[in-house]
């Protein structure tokens, strides 16, 4: 392996520049934090998986039309993206009662909501990440109305097709997170879809038992967290050649 520059390390993943202008390489780490990094563990293996399931994913929707910042996958940890203006918004799509949401407003988890609900909360670890409207985030800049309004409309679109990718294979998607960045072309700029979605990001629930296949098993310490990412691999067909 040689040397090459770390750009940003995060709590799952680490960016490392990457061999073209513009690209970057994206290396899943096997680390699990949860409640803003209070809780730590390291989950053998979590990285290989999440490359995977957010290569396919991601591969998904780029055939789709959702375009984002996939390239291609490297290696079992790594894959090639194209660098992004990364937007502070974390972007939370619900379809099912779950987590804070059923915290916040006292409703019961498992409750199917008569629509998707989109949120916003803005990326400040040191804030813990609150909740904004589309005001907050027009009135400092961090997207404008045109770039909410795009967000938006990918969020419904990723929202559609995953929920019958997973509901496909008994999966139930109860709710995920985004992230968005921004490409500039000549003096234009676009948002695209970043980051990954994988069981760290989606919570998934087998649709017969309502089984949990995600990362509450680490926030509530149910056990078997790699047993069910495997589990979520299997069902889509990926990883045949993995044990
Ligand atoms: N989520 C993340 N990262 C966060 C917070 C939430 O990926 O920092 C995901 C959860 O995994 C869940 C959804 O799928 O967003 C909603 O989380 P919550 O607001 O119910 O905790």
């Amino acid at each position: 392996n040689t040397k090459r520059k770390k750009l940003y390390e995060g709590k799952a993943k680490i960016l490392y520049e990457g061999p073209e202008p513009g690209t970057l390489i994206q290396y899943f780490k096997d680390d699990a934090t949860a409640f803003n990094a209070q809780k730590k563990a390291t989950l053998e293996g979590k990285g290989v998986i999440n490359n995977r399931i957010s290569e396919f994913i991601m591969s998904r929707l780029n055939t789709i039309g959702v375009t984002n910042h996939f390239i291609k996958r490297l290696n079992l940890r790594e894959q090639l993206i194209r660098e992004v203006e990364i937007i502070p918004l974390e972007v939370v799509c619900r379809n099912v009662v779950a987590g804070s949401l059923a915290q916040r407003l006292g409703q019961e988890e498992g409750t199917p909501l008569p629509r998707s609900i989109i949120e916003f909360y803005y990326k400040k670890d040191e804030l813990n990440d609150p909740m904004v409207t589309e005001e907050h985030i027009t009135a400092f800049n961090w997207a404008s109305t045109q770039e909410l309004d795009d967000i938006l409309a990918m969020t419904v679109r990723v929202n559609d097709y995953l929920c019958g990718m997973f509901g496909a294979v008994g999966i139930t998607l109860v709710d995920f997170k985004i992230e968005f960045g921004r490409v500039w072309e000549n003096d234009f700029s676009r948002v695209i879809l970043a980051d990954e979605i994988s069981p760290d990001s989606c919570r998934l629930w087998d649709s017969t038992t309502g089984e949990k296949l995600d990362k509450d098993r680490f926030r509530r310490d149910m056990g078997d967290v790699i047993e069910s990412y495997t589990e979520v691999a299997r069902r889509l067909g990926i990883m045949k050649d993995m044990p």
